[in-house]
């Protein structure tokens, strides 16, 4: 038999490639050099700083999945499922500004978009010069997104666009909003538009007030008739399967990412039970902390694994659909009961911004509901495993 590698339980850095774990660790310096020095202000202040864009597209970290003729970095979703895990480690707020950008905008204008829109806006998305938001849900419409209003009128050379969208990240400082809509010229269908900055009758008001991702910015999307041309359709895609095909991409990533975030709060918690006495001994020494550090080390162990092989099975085009809802869900739902676990062993600390365990803990309040929601996706399963439809 083997060694015991307590925080490597399954030897998962044993299964990936040199490439990957190069890719791997220069996301891991950019987060612990870029990132972490700003995530307490940031969070504190509401704010994040466009700059970021730039500085992640240098460092290669924008369209992972991308070609390189493109701008991209042409790897796989292991390396981009990596890399998530790196920035999340930090905060969920920047790992979701990263997604937006390489899933939700990148992923559709290369796969439903004309070659004229990948030359447009694929370079200067990668390198970050370009920031992208994905707008799909609405203030009626959240995890029912085939009940949208958003509507494109045809018109005699375009559409006219009106509507508005709900808790779109970046939004505010986005240049490039795909957003979905519901055209008449097409039966009704939803269909994906590429809008720019400044076009008369769009804006993107800040969402403030936000007590969970605040280094995330936030906004609405409004779509006061907004006329566009024919080139801002996405040609490739009709129906939700277009914005779902972008979605598969976020929350393979998400299932990574969380863990990452997971992983900092059990180093965290682990730390500070070594260093902590209480009673005459250390916190660690204690059975009922024992307790929680096995759980917390058995669940990252298990999800890693999971996404590791669910990343494989994307790579190798056998990923269903519901195996990204089942992997998004649990590792969902497993960071967040360790980020509670973790905040509850720092005692009084766990509260401080100086330790991160709460900042984590609320953060993932969010991820654990956007991208569908811890119960939406086990509707997706119990509906994949019974044939029977519970949403209504
Ligand atoms: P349903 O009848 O199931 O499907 C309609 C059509 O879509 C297709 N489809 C998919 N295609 C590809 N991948 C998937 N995952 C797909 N899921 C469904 C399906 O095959 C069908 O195609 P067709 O050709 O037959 O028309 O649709 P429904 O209306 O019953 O949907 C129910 C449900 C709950 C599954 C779905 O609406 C859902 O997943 N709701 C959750 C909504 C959601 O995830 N919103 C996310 C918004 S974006 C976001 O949160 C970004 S946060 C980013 C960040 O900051 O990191
Ligand atoms: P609702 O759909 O109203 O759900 C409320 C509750 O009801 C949940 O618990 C849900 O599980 C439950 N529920 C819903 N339907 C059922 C059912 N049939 N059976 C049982 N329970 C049900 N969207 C974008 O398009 N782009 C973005 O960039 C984006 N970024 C976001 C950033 C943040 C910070 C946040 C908070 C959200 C973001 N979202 C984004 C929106 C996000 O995807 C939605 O909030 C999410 O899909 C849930 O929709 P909702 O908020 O309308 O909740």
């Amino acid at each position: 038999l083997g060694d015991f590698v307590w925080d490597d339980p399954m030897l998962l850095e044993g299964q990936l490639t040199e490439d990957e774990r190069m890719l791997r660790d220069a996301a891991r310096v950019f987060a612990g050099d870029v990132l972490a020095p700003r995530v307490t202000t940031a969070y504190r202040e509401e704010t994040t700083d466009p700059e970021l864009f730039p500085l992640m597209g240098e460092a290669g970290l924008l369209g992972v999945t991308i070609p390189e003729e493109l701008g991209g970095l042409g790897a796989g979703y292991v390396t981009y499922g990596l890399i998530a895990r790196e920035i999340e480690r930090v905060d969920s707020g920047y790992r979701s500004m990263m997604s937006v950008q390489s899933s939700l905008v990148m992923y559709p204008i290369h796969a439903y978009g004309s070659e004229e829109q990948r030359q447009k806006y694929l370079p200067g998305l990668a390198a970050g010069t370009l920031i992208g938001c994905f707008g799909l849900t609405e203030p009626d419409a959240g995890s029912d997104p085939a009940g949208m209003k958003t509507t494109a009128r045809k018109t005699a050379d375009g559409y006219v666009l009106n509507g508005s969208k709900m808790w779109i990240s970046n939004a505010p400082f986005a240049d490039v909003f795909v957003v979905w809509a519901k055209s008449e010229a097409h039966g009704g269908k939803i269909r994906g538009f590429v809008l720019d900055k400044g076009t008369k009758g769009l804006s993107a008001p800040k969402i403030t007030g936000k007590l969970s991702l605040r280094a995330s910015t936030t906004g609405e999307i409004v779509m006061d008739g907004v006329e566009v041309g024919e080139d801002a359709l996405l040609p490739g895609v009709e129906g939700l399967k277009g914005p779902f095909g972008c979605l598969n991409r976020a929350r393979y990533g998400i299932s990574w990412g969380v863990m990452g975030a997971a992983e900092a709060c059990w180093h965290g918690a682990r730390q500070y039970g070594l260093d902590r006495r209480q009673f005459g001994r250390p916190l660690a020494q204690t059975q009922l902390f024992q307790k929680k550090l096995a759980d917390m080390q058995t669940e990252i162990a298990l999800g890693l694994q999971g996404s590791l092989r669910l990343g494989r099975m994307m790579e190798e085009g056998t990923a269903s659909p519901e195996l990204i809802s089942l992997m998004k869900r649990n590792n969902c739902g497993k960071a967040l009961d360790i980020a509670r676990a973790a905040r509850d062993m720092h005692g009084g600390n766990g509260i401080s911004e100086d330790f991160g365990v709460i900042r984590h803990m609320i953060n993932l309040e969010t991820v654990n509901t956007y991208e569908g929601t811890h119960d939406v996706h086990a509707l997706i399963l119990g509906r994949a495993q019974t044939g029977l439809q519970a949403f209504f």
